[in-house]
């Protein structure tokens, strides 16, 4: 097993190899892949020391697994350049999850649909990931009508350079600007680009994204996206409407069931999820569930994960143990 981490340097990158290591994933041979600005650094994994290398590189070694988070353009273009060589590629951008020729994978929901000819398999958008995932045993249950979700999302999910603004700015010095305002004290209700019908492109991927993975065109998702200067992971509310009336109890009873989901909804001792208590964790924390009492057959509720571990990393290495595990590599 030759497997290549591609966007080795980023965020999402570093956090697939603390994962890889925690989760003990099987490999013989990492490559440490990067831009050509990052060729010849060096990297420690596990004690051991890598040479990070371009892309050219990497394909070359025609790695059986290449788990990519490097941006959407370079997926777009090499990508098919590894799945040419027969790598299986896990993507995390957004740049194939909505081609109707590649599987959009959260493997508690539907890793079995993938096979051995998939070779660009698509991570979901992490705000899309950690709602289906704590919606999924529900919508078994009771079916779903409609969503409507509004997130608190943490600068993390814009990469590096989105932090140091923050950091910069909360510590008062001079920050190269990633967003078009400040972000330390401030909200914006704005990630990703707008789009022609005003909504933003983050907010599209929750609405498009829940559909496929649900393989389920009829749910109506609408959805408002919204940047909050936290680090630990992105929140949720979520306004649920069910096909059918559910019991609250149940419905506690099967979040509790419900793998890669802890329910923290004990709001008499203060205990719901938060950014800080589920950051570096792999599991979709939910709580605050009550009844809409304003509609029947309706829930509200609130989702928070560490958008780089289960909206990304943990994601991408879980469907990557799925192949293995399922000989599909
Ligand atoms: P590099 O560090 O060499 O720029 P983040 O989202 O945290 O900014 O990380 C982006 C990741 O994607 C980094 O590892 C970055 O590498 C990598 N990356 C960006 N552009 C390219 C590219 N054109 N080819 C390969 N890797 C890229
Ligand atoms: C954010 N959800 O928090 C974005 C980051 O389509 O994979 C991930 C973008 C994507 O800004």
């Amino acid at each position: 097993m030759k497997l290549a981490v591609v966007g080795a340097t980023g965020l999402v990158g570093s956090e697939i190899l603390e994962v890889l290591d925690e989760h003990n994933f099987p490999f013989d041979e990492l490559l440490l892949v990067a831009s050509e600005r990052s060729a010849g650094k060096k990297m420690t994994f596990k004690g051991k020391e890598y040479t990070v290398i371009g892309l050219k590189q990497a394909v070359s070694e025609k790695p059986d697994i290449a788990i990519f988070s490097a941006g959407g353009s370079t997926s777009l273009e090499w990508a098919p350049q590894f799945a040419e060589v027969g790598t299986v590629v896990i993507d995390n951008s957004s740049a194939w999850r909505m081609d109707p020729t590649k599987k959009l994978v959260v493997p508690e929901i539907n890793a079995k649909e993938l096979k051995g000819e998939d070779k660009i398999i698509a991570n979901p958008n992490c705000s899309t990931i950690q709602m289906v995932l704590a919606l999924n045993k529900l919508r078994e249950r009771y079916g779903i009508k409609r969503i409507v979700v509004s997130t608190y999302q943490s600068v993390t999910g814009t990469g590096k350079a989105a932090v140091d603004q923050m950091m910069a700015e909360r510590a008062g010095q001079p920050a190269d600007m990633v967003y078009p305002h400040k972000i330390d004290l401030n909200i914006l209700p704005h990630i990703d680009v707008f789009q022609p019908n005003g909504y933003t492109k983050e907010e599209m991927k929750m609405i498009n994204e829940t559909k496929k993975i649900f393989g389920d065109d009829s749910i109506q998702v609408t959805a408002t996206t919204v940047r909050v200067p936290t680090i630990g992971g992105h929140s949720e509310s979520a306004n649920v409407e069910f096909k059918q009336d559910f019991d609250l109890e149940e419905v506690r009873k099967i979040l509790s069931e419900t793998p890669g989901v802890v329910l923290q909804d004990d709001p008499a001792n203060n205990v719901y999820p938060m950014p800080l208590t589920a950051h570096k964790k792999d599991e979709v924390f939910v709580g605050r569930l009550r009844r809409d009492e304003s509609q029947p057959n309706t829930l509200n509720m609130w989702i928070v994960a560490d958008n780089l571990r289960k909206g990304a990393a943990t994601n991408a290495v879980q469907i990557a143990e799925y192949l293995v595990e399922h000989r599909l590599v």
